[in-house]
């Protein structure tokens, strides 16, 4: 990509309604533009790394076997007064209605609907286990939006939801997308670590939320210091095995969200714990027949009776992440994106606009690295240096490709490691090499 082609509308100065990094980051960097309180449009660079995100989330989701479909952002009431939720929702439910006078909402997740469409379909517990899961747009109208996407009004959110004949199978629904989180935050380049939680309003025996420590995470929570580091075993998880011996060694430690801590359950790992802040970034429910039974989603089961399907439910803060991964991947000048959600790969940097030998370089190497399908933003613009610097470290890029005159004189051509800041000085042709195998 040349830069002069991309929509790429940088701040210079921080801007004042932003509190936590992310935040400032996310628009200085010209990721995201307030539309409203806590509703934000997705300008190019923060809409490719959001699409990244998304994308590490589907294909987990996919490979443990769960079935893509599209539910739509406006839902009925009538479902949301079946189950006994269109009350107690509260003022965090957009209410519409519509010129027919019927009552609409803006779902703020999608238990009600999911349940309409399987109680349209599956009869029997022949067509079980099944998750279904889509990618699509929540409103919540809280009380207090804020941090940028973080805790927004509208958010885009992954939610899968799980249907079972008995309890013992719907557990093994809910290891399986435990499992699933663990490896997609990873892919993700990040560390989450899995925590007993509050199940609020979607209800439920077994919940455990998904939380990247940071301080200006919003959550407080208490965790095993072990649990910090630790990796498990699940580099190649096979999701038709019985995944609890795996989930087990996660939650044998202790780990739990503020408002599921209790002090009297961990005398013995006292000296180990710590409180700290996180972010959380996923949240997995367990609970059964809360939403089938009121709704009478019933299935025959394997000896004839009729009964309402076991669920669970599994959500991903995919905007929120985009946050997360900054607050978690960044230094004072801007963002370092890990490479597994980096937007580009390598960023050519012509120091010098207008002089023909930088720029023939620059261009030739923009080639080639297209030729070969590695992904590349070259800075072609005609700014100052000192400013293409700054840019580039903001916008976070791992490889900083910088050609200028004295490049140019000694043969010799720096790649800055954004992460580190280590430069090392290649010739032409290790430079080709190192961008072929790196
Ligand atoms: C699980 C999927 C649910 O809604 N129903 C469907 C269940 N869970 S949840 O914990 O309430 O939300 C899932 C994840 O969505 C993110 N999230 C938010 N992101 C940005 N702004 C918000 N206001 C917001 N609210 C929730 C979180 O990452 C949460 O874990």
């Amino acid at each position: 990509m040349l830069l002069t082609r991309f929509f790429l509308p940088v701040l210079k100065e921080n801007p004042k309604e932003a509190e936590i990094i992310s935040h400032i980051y996310m628009l200085r960097a010209g990721m995201i533009q307030q539309s409203a309180s806590g509703i934000y449009s997705w300008l190019p660079l923060g809409k490719i790394v959001l699409e990244k995100i998304t994308e590490i989330c589907r294909q987990e989701m996919i490979k443990s076997g769960a079935n893509e479909i599209l539910m739509p952002t406006l839902q009925s009431a009538e479902i949301w007064k079946e189950s006994g939720r269109y009350e107690d929702y509260g003022k965090e439910m957009l209410r519409i209605k519509d010129r027919n006078n019927r009552n609409l909402l803006y779902g703020p997740t999608n238990e009600e609907l999911v349940t309409e469409i399987f109680r349209t379909h599956v009869k029997s517990y022949k067509e079980l286990p099944l998750n279904l899961f889509h990618i699509q747009w929540k409103f919540r109208d809280e009380l207090r939006p804020r941090f940028g996407v973080m805790r927004g009004r509208e958010f885009l959110m992954k939610d899968a939801y799980s249907f079972d004949v008995d309890y013992k199978s719907s557990i093994d629904s809910y290891n399986k997308m435990f499992m699933a989180y663990m490896q997609l935050f990873k892919k993700m380049g990040l560390k989450a670590i899995p925590m007993k939680a509050d199940t609020g309003p979607i209800g439920g025996d077994l919940s455990h939320e998904f939380i990247i420590i940071a301080d200006t995470g919003e959550s407080e929570v208490y965790v095993e210091k072990e649990l910090l580091n630790f990796e498990g075993s699940f580099a190649s998880i096979n999701y038709n095995d019985d995944l609890q011996e795996e989930v087990n060694k996660f939650t044998s430690f202790y780990a739990a969200t503020e408002e599921k801590h209790n002090p009297s359950n961990i005398s013995d790992v006292n000296n180990n714990l710590i409180k700290a802040r996180g972010i959380e970034v996923g949240h997995i429910f367990h609970f059964g027949q809360k939403y089938s039974l009121p709704m009478k989603a019933n299935i025959s089961d394997t000896i004839g009776n009729n009964i309402p399907v076991f669920m669970g439910s599994y959500g991903v803060g995919l905007s929120r992440l985009v946050g997360a991964v900054i607050e978690a991947n960044h230094d004072d000048k801007g963002i370092i994106w890990p490479k597994e959600i980096t937007p580009w790969d390598y960023n050519i940097i012509n120091l010098k606009s207008g002089d023909d030998e930088c720029e023939k370089i620059c261009l030739n190497l923009y080639k080639i690295m297209n030729k070969n399908s590695l992904k590349v933003l070259y800075d072609d613009t005609d700014e100052r240096a000192g400013t293409k610097l700054a840019r580039a470290d903001l916008i976070g890029l791992p490889y900083q490709i910088i050609i200028g005159p004295k490049g140019i004189k000694d043969q010799l051509y720096d790649v800055k490691f954004r992460k580190s800041g280590d430069i090392s000085r290649l010739s032409y042709d290790e430079l080709l090499n190192f961008v072929q195998t790196n």
